[in-house]
């Protein structure tokens, strides 16, 4: 309720189309502060979007249309919000993407894309170290469409912020680089909020912050107390209140008429602009039919045909090389065909090789390190403002985006990566030095539970190639994904080519490398442990007549995905199964009877010298195969893929 007033006014100047939200040119709201969602789906309602008054009756109900907290699949609602911080970093994504649409297509009497994207934020948001990232890149980016209300109420779920939020907000945004206007009675003063948003468009080289001063549940009883958070009001207090604004108490989910016409006009002039935008694109398109063509193609989605011709393939006699490396070759090579792709890294630019040689930089025009329309970000050393950022760079859509980090860091910006796999941002993160292969840097820096981690994130990819042909496999599903982002982990290390890998079979998440008839086990590995088990079984067969094959498992969710027959084709009834993997054994039971892996931080040192200190090498997997297989001799053996639902 404290947030009404200058909601009514942003919405009634802001151009969108209820009846089709996904117009490109819009202009996009992000609730941050997603928990006051009663606030966004009233407008919703108000302003013409497909929202009844019924389905604001069935608030916070199963399987109503006004869940908890907003989620992306609704319409008018830009991404899913209620993790704190992540909102605002979402916002900035988009102003981001709307920036470079703006530099890449915007001609002379063109002005293709020119909308602004507004958020609101509360003081838990601005409390959250995510936002902080965010927002100081936002700074240094100058995003001068990027506007954004900061919700100061001095209240959150502990009580008053004085017990532990007293910083000056203004003062640390100002140093960000943002524009700060402040107006001090959010409560009441319309025209104050008005002309607070007439100023932030009138600037051209900064990001502004409306800094609200509010009373939380203003008009209640509890009025600027912690009480109004969270809990409903009192019938008595309901009533006594709506009188103060001149309803009728007895009546509820009523909207004045008067209310709705005064709204319809924001509705006719989004449908107006919508269409003069329509009219101005069609004449763009005879003017400059092959930017038309991309900027449409982009926005379906649909990636040119043939770009698969682009992934690389290789050939066993092929060199060894790392798959980060490998990892580069690919986006050299596809970044041309497809201009959609955007990305960076967290400031690890050299190590991560994630930047084609003649990308340009994503950056204001001023500095002089780049442009708009650059496509190579420096997201500097923010690796969960990154994961933020890239969900609102999809969400905006047109575009396709990766991240690079250290496979390690990627956990650093878990809360991110959680809400890519739940509103489905296909974002991908470049993820090297993926284990105890990277050596010297030592156990802070080698991933142990990371893979095991994302892996239970429900519609999460998280590859993990053993050659060039698996990595081209790799980037093939992840810059196809429409709805499931995907963790890349690639080693530091060089990596044999496989004989027998392809982008076909490595697309289906897992297969037979090694096939052997009657074979006494099959081990199955990723990465950089499945040349190790292409060894190991050689050994085997040479010094014990053990016959072993091998299976490579580069991405489970995929993999799961299969039909069962495939799958139990791949791991077979009557063979024990010994996973491999330099990692936490968690969750390898769903594939292997036996587990070798690494369930304890690592080590620094060189890194042949740290795989052989954890016996991961040709006789440490021959010593665990030959136990596993004399321990299942004349037992039944039953693929752990079999169950009984
Ligand atoms: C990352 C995260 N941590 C904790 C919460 C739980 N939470 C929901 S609202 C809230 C307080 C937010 O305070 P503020 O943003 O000032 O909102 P106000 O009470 O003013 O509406 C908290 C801690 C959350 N939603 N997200
Ligand atoms: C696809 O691209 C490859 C290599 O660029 C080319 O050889 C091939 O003819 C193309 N195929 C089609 C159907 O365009
Ligand atoms: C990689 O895939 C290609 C095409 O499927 C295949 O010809 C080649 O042999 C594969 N390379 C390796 C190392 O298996
Ligand atoms: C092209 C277009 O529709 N631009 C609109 C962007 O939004 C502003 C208001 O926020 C409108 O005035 C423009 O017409
Ligand atoms: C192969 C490569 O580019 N290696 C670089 C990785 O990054 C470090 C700095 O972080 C450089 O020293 C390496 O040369
Ligand atoms: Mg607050």
């Amino acid at each position: 309720m404290g947030l009404a007033p200058a909601a009514h006014v942003l919405y009634s100047q802001m151009r969108f189309n209820p009846k089709n939200p996904e117009w490109l040119n819009r202009d996009r709201f992000v609730l941050s502060n997603g928990h006051a969602c009663a606030l966004l789906y009233s407008l919703l309602h108000l302003f013409g979007y497909d929202f009844s008054l019924d389905d604001l009756r069935n608030f916070r109900q199963l399987n109503s249309k006004t869940p908890g907290h907003p989620e992306f699949e609704l319409p008018g609602v830009e991404v899913t919000t209620g993790p704190l911080g992540q909102g605002i970093c979402n916002a900035i994504g988009m102003a981001m993407a709307q920036a470079h649409i703006a530099a890449r297509f915007n001609k002379p009497n063109f002005e293709i894309s020119n909308n602004y994207t507004y958020c609101i934020f509360g003081d838990g948001c601005m409390m959250e170290g995510v936002a902080s990232e965010a927002m100081s890149l936002a700074g240094h980016l100058k995003l001068n469409k990027l506007i954004a209300f900061y919700d100061d109420n001095h209240i959150s779920i502990d009580g008053n912020t004085n017990c532990a939020f007293t910083e000056d907000v203004t003062q640390r945004l100002e140093a960000y680089g943002w524009n700060v206007i402040w107006v001090k009675d959010g409560n009441n003063d319309i025209e104050g909020v008005a002309k607070a948003i007439e100023q932030a468009k009138k600037v051209t080289d900064k990001p502004t912050c409306i800094r609200l001063t509010t009373t939380i549940g203003y008009g209640s009883l509890n009025e600027g107390t912690h009480g109004v958070h969270g809990s409903p009001l009192k019938p008595a207090d309901i009533k006594q209140l709506k009188e103060k604004w001149g309803f009728n108490p007895d009546e509820s989910f009523v909207v004045p008429q008067e209310v709705h016409d005064l709204y319809q006009k924001t509705i006719d002039s989004g449908i107006a602009a919508e269409q003069e935008w329509n009219a101005l694109f069609s004449k763009y398109a005879v003017q400059y039919p092959e930017e038309a063509a991309e900027l449409s193609r982009r926005i379906s989605g649909e990636f040119p045909a043939n770009w698969t011709s682009k992934l690389p393939v290789y050939t066993p006699a092929d060199a060894a090389v790392a798959s980060r490396k490998l990892s580069e070759i690919v986006i050299e090579s596809v970044h041309d065909t497809l201009p959609e792709l955007i990305g960076g890294s967290a400031d690890l630019t050299g190590s991560n090789l994630t930047r084609w040689k003649e990308a340009i930089d994503f950056q204001p025009p001023s500095t002089g390190l780049g442009t708009y329309a650059g496509r190579y970000i420096r997201y500097g050393v923010r690796e969960h403002g990154m994961g933020a950022i890239m969900n609102g760079i999809s969400a905006y859509g047109a575009f396709k985006t990766y991240g690079g980090t250290f496979l390690n860091f990627v956990s650093y910006a878990s809360g991110a990566l959680r809400l890519s796999a739940l509103s489905g941002h296909p974002v991908i993160w470049v993820a090297t030095h993926d284990s105890i292969g990277l050596g010297e840097d030592g156990p802070t820096h080698q991933p142990i539970e990371t893979l095991a981690h994302f892996r239970a994130l429900p519609n999460c990819m998280v590859w993990r190639p053993a050659d060039g042909n698996e990595t081209s496999a790799a980037y093939k599903q992840a810059l196809e994904s429409k709805h499931t982002p995907s963790v890349i982990a690639l080693s530091r290390q060089n990596l044999p080519q496989l004989e027998g890998s392809s982008i076909a079979k490595a697309s289906r998440g897992g297969y037979t490398l090694v096939e052997k008839a009657d074979a006494d086990i099959i081990l199955i590995s990723t990465g950089s442990e499945v040349s190790l088990a292409v060894e190991a079984s050689k050994f085997l067969e040479e010094t014990k007549g053990i016959k072993a094959g091998v299976v490579s498992l580069p991405d489970f969710h995929t993999f799961d995905q299969q039909s069962h027959d495939y799958r139990l084709s791949v791991l077979p009834d009557g063979v024990p199964i010994l996973s491999i993997e330099v990692m936490s054994t968690s969750g390898w039971a769903k594939y292997s009877h036996q587990q070798f892996g690494l369930d304890r931080f690592g080590a620094s040192g060189p890194a042949p010298k740290v795989y052989d200190f954890f016996e991961f090498n040709k006789e440490g997997v021959a010593s665990r195969a030959e136990k596993t297989v004399a321990f299942y001799k004349g037992k039944h053996v039953s693929s752990p893929l079999n169950k009984a639902f």
